[in-house]
């Protein structure tokens, strides 16, 4: 007689089918992942760094998530199994619209804007590595004139990424922050890419986010600036950046000038491979004049023939070249220094239209205002720039 005292009975059979299939859930279960649309890094926080791993993962292709969108809230996801370089940071973090694409052009970009400065679950502060001046690759503001800076003017500058002795090899993305004093720098700064920039030599189009905070009595702009289709390698100027004082500087009355730093901060650059490159940062020193000098001018109406005079260049090197297209002769020229005091005084008898005048060469250096009294007692002031150099 057979024994039948080892075979499992059905019901058994169903126990181990059921728990193989509970099993099969639970690991399922157990290997989805919790996708916050903006945090594509996944550190808890969204902010200018997590467009560096958009960037970095532009056109990978994946499982779309059962609920799509980028509101605020967890949305669970299937892992697309693929992480990024040294790290185990799945891509699907990065799809942050969960449409199954990472894309630039689509709303995984924007959900880092609509949801920047969101946190969740504990904030695991992302630091990208400092660099040493002169060792690593440098990151610096540049003004692109050295003319003087008053109250309302636009400070052109370039961000100069890498030097000749620290160049940049495979550039994807950098992420960094500029602050400043609010009550002299204005928010409202404008930014474009020109053919001078190195990251844009292929015109493959160089991607630029930004945002605006108030820190304490410190402005603070991130700044991320990314090349999602290619990773360029070079040094020198990246964008151009105009920096915009504001029109009514406090900290100015009463002084002739005051000085205001921009500095770079927490800057941080990633490579076509994905790892971050340390970058050493400094600050751009400005001087802003005030135009409300302690000299005493006429009033002018913009009618006036005064306005007519053109002096140039400014800056100049001490031989001015002098328009005067009126009627009206010249009789003097006076020049004064930024304290308000009389540096040079000198009669005109030369009643060309055209003149050049000799600025004396004992003045140094420096932001001087010119004085043109017409024969008819007008007055014109212009603010000049001697540089000799
Ligand atoms: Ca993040
Ligand atoms: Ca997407």
């Amino acid at each position: 007689m057979l024994s039948f005292k080892h075979c499992p009975q059905p019901q058994n059979v169903i126990a181990s089918l059921l728990s193989i299939v509970v099993l099969c859930l639970s690991l399922t279960a157990g290997a989805q992942i919790t996708v916050w649309p903006g945090d594509a890094s996944n550190n808890g926080e969204v902010n200018h760094i997590d467009y560096l791993y958009i960037w970095f993962a532009e056109g990978q292709v994946g499982i779309p998530r059962a609920e799509q969108g980028i509101i605020w809230q967890a949305y669970p996801a299937e892992p697309w199994n693929q992480a990024f370089p040294g790290t185990n940071l799945d891509f699907a973090y990065a799809d942050c619209d969960g449409d199954g694409l990472i894309n630039e052009n689509n709303s995984d970009m924007a959900a880092v804007a609509n949801n920047y400065g969101q946190v969740h679950g504990e904030v695991t502060p992302e630091i990208p590595p400092p660099g040493v001046p002169g060792m690593n690759i440098p990151l610096r503001l540049e003004r692109i004139d050295d003319r003087p800076l008053f109250e309302g003017d636009i400070i052109n500058t370039q961000l100069i990424l890498g030097d000749e002795d620290n160049p940049v090899e495979r550039f994807k993305g950098l992420a960094f922050t500029l602050r400043f004093d609010p009550a002299v720098i204005s928010s409202g700064f404008s930014t474009s890419v020109d053919g001078n920039s190195w990251i844009n030599q292929d015109n493959s189009g160089v991607s630029i986010q930004q945002r605006v905070s108030q820190v304490g009595p410190q402005a603070e702009r991130s700044m991320a600036v990314g090349k999602p289709n290619g990773s360029p390698s070079g040094f020198g100027p990246i964008l151009n950046l105009g920096i915009i004082i504001e029109d009514n500087v406090i900290s100015l009355e009463g002084k002739d000038s005051i000085t205001t730093f921009i500095s770079i901060e927490r800057a941080g650059l990633k490579d076509g491979d994905f790892n971050w490159i340390p970058i050493a940062t400094d600050s751009l020193e400005v001087t802003i004049y005030n135009q409300n000098s302690t000299i005493t001018t006429t009033t002018l109406d913009a009618n006036q023939t005064s306005f007519a005079i053109e002096v140039y260049p400014n800056p100049t090197p001490g031989i001015l070249q002098v328009h005067n297209p009126t009627s009206i002769p010249i009789q003097s020229f006076r020049v004064f220094d930024p304290q308000g005091r009389l540096v040079q005084s000198q009669s005109i008898d030369n009643q060309l239209p055209n003149q050049t005048w000799d600025l004396k060469a004992s003045l140094p250096d420096g932001l001087y205002l010119i004085q043109i009294l017409l024969a008819d007692g007008q007055t014109t002031t212009q603010k000049l720039y001697l540089n000799s150099k």
